[in-house]
């Protein structure tokens, strides 16, 4: 049967508002912490309640929808072609532990293994993303307390268009893969685009400055409201990536992969680039990326 992606869409949202309330009543510092991968990767208990409660919701309006949410991966699954809802309980959690008002909730339908409506909310701010594929994508501050309207992106008042690199604001980040090739292309990535072109072992592109805002998802969602430029991460998974794929394609933006020549990535190809909208269009923009970073394969 054809999906109802308004109703999924009204659906996401409820529920986001809900894992909002969890998150904002929680307090990860009383105990609740662990760790998956090393001492980085954090999980508390609030990211396994919120994502109890989204699946059960979920489970119960749209049976036959499935289901792949980051604290119940099975490792090797992937994003099949069949409806599916792809959940970040807490996109941010190290953000969220430590009280850095960076977080959000994010919340995709994928069909087709693409991304079909995105649903990013950060409770610290009462800030909304969402997107309907073919439909736009909308910002909205003050969603939850029934403040403002949404706002269509990419904003009229939009910042300067996007030149190149050497103007760009840059999300980044660190990830919690801290060793090996991984980790040393990551680093090597973060100085070409600080370095100056005549800095120490040449190559600098000197974008404006590096950002980061400790989610996929609201980098993504920067991206697509112009208040970055770019993101590029090494490292990510379909759930940090869905809702924020399907915002930034509606207001104009692309996601290619990091490394150079991947013009239409999967949904869970872990390496992308994320650039918004230019007005000759993010080819050679890309390129200029790809050219300073080098490929990492
Ligand atoms: C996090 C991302 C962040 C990335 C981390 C991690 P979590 O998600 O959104 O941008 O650098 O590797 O995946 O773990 O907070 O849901």
């Amino acid at each position: 049967a054809d999906l109802n992606l308004q109703e999924i869409h009204d659906t996401l949202v409820s529920v986001a508002f809900e894992a909002g309330r969890m998150i904002m009543s929680a307090n990860p510092s009383e105990g609740d912490q662990g760790t998956k991968l090393n001492s980085v990767d954090l999980v508390t208990e609030t990211d396994k309640a919120v994502e109890k409660m989204v699946s059960t919701r979920l489970r119960e309006s749209y049976p036959s929808i499935s289901f792949m949410g980051e604290e119940t991966y099975t490792p090797g699954a992937r994003v099949g072609p069949e409806p599916t809802f792809v959940v970040d309980p807490i996109d941010g959690t190290t953000n969220f532990v430590h009280a850095f008002p960076s977080a959000c909730i994010s919340l995709g339908l994928a069909v087709d293994k693409r991304p079909a409506v995105g649903v990013i909310y950060n409770p610290f701010q009462d800030l909304l993303f969402t997107a309907i594929g073919g439909q736009g994508a909308y910002m909205h501050r003050g969603a939850a307390a029934g403040h403002g309207a949404p706002q269509r992106l990419p904003l009229a008042k939009n910042p300067t268009p996007l030149a190149g690199l050497g103007s760009a604001l840059v999300g980044v980040e660190w990830g919690s893969d801290r060793h090996g090739p991984n980790f040393e292309a990551k680093a090597a990535t973060f100085r070409k685009l600080a370095a100056s072109p005549s800095a120490e072992g040449g190559g600098g592109a000197m974008a404006h400055s590096l950002r980061s805002m400790g989610s996929a998802a609201l980098n993504l969602a920067a991206v697509a409201a112009g208040q970055l430029d770019m993101y590029w991460e090494g490292g990510c998974w379909a759930w940090d990536v869905c809702a924020g794929w399907c915002v930034l394609a509606e207001a104009g933006g692309i996601v290619v992969g990091g490394n150079p020549g991947v013009w239409e990535p999967e949904l869970d190809g872990r390496v992308y680039l994320a650039v918004r909208g230019a007005p000759s269009g993010q080819k050679e923009i890309v390129e200029e990326f790809w050219a300073v970073m080098g490929d990492h394969r």
